[in-house]
């Protein structure tokens, strides 16, 4: 099999990437790398070698002698590698630069801020308690949220966009999967809650959830 993905069940961001690979109907094998038990496996050798940034997921494209990593270039990659009729990217110009924004406000403006070394500095350097570092991930997905509940109220349709699936609702399922990790009110966000209800009907995005991959854990 010439793709690798390696990356965690629970995290988010690997999860973006394998929902665009089953959109895309492409096979891969999964390469679990524990983030949290063997000092967290993202610092080991063998996996730094791929990914000197210590973080997942990782690509590797064995037939195109590729390797990459941050999942919106990864998606970006696979749509354009796999070009089939599924399309993840719009083609129209105004189109693809509002799903590419969407997408941003999720992976740059939220999830950044609810990264696990994030989080493990705020207790480490701070003192932060578990209950403090729960309040500040909760925070950050709320304004987010906030301001994407919003955005959607002019242009959403069953999905993010009206016209399909796209980047965005890749990017937009995980971290409502990681806001109700963080006990985040999701009563708050009705059209953010249907769209995820929408795309969880889809067999890609059933077979991509964390609770589905062979390291999910208690
Ligand atoms: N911008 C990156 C973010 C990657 C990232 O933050 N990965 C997290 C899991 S979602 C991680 O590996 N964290 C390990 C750590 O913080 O030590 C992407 O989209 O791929």
């Amino acid at each position: 099999m010439s793709l690798k993905l390696y990356g965690y069940w629970r995290s988010t961001a690997s999860y973006r990437v394998r929902i665009a690979l089953n959109l895309k109907g492409v096979e891969y094998e999964y390469v679990p790398v524990h983030l949290v038990n063997n000092g967290g496996e993202q610092h080991q050798t063998e996996y730094t070698r791929l990914n000197p940034s210590h973080l997942v997921p990782t690509l590797v494209d064995e037939d195109e002698d590729i390797m990459l990593n941050q999942s919106l270039s990864i998606i970006e990659y696979l749509d354009e590698r796999f070009d089939n009729e599924y399309r993840l990217i719009p083609e129209h110009r105004n189109e693809r630069a509002r799903v590419r924004a969407l997408a941003q406000d999720i992976a740059c403006d939220i999830q950044p801020l609810g990264n696990l070394r994030v989080l493990n500095a705020l207790k480490g350097n701070f003192e932060a308690s578990q209950d403090d570092v729960a309040k500040w991930a909760a925070h950050w997905i709320e304004l987010g949220f906030n301001g994407i509940e919003k955005r959607l109220q002019t242009q959403a349709g069953k999905y993010c966009f009206d016209f399909d699936v796209t980047m965005a609702d890749i990017c937009l399922v995980p971290q409502v999967y990681n806001a109700k990790r963080f006990n985040v009110d999701m009563n708050k966000y009705p059209l953010i809650n249907k769209i995820a209800d929408n795309c969880n009907l889809l067999d890609a995005f059933e077979k991509a959830k964390p609770e589905n991959q062979i390291d999910a854990s208690a």
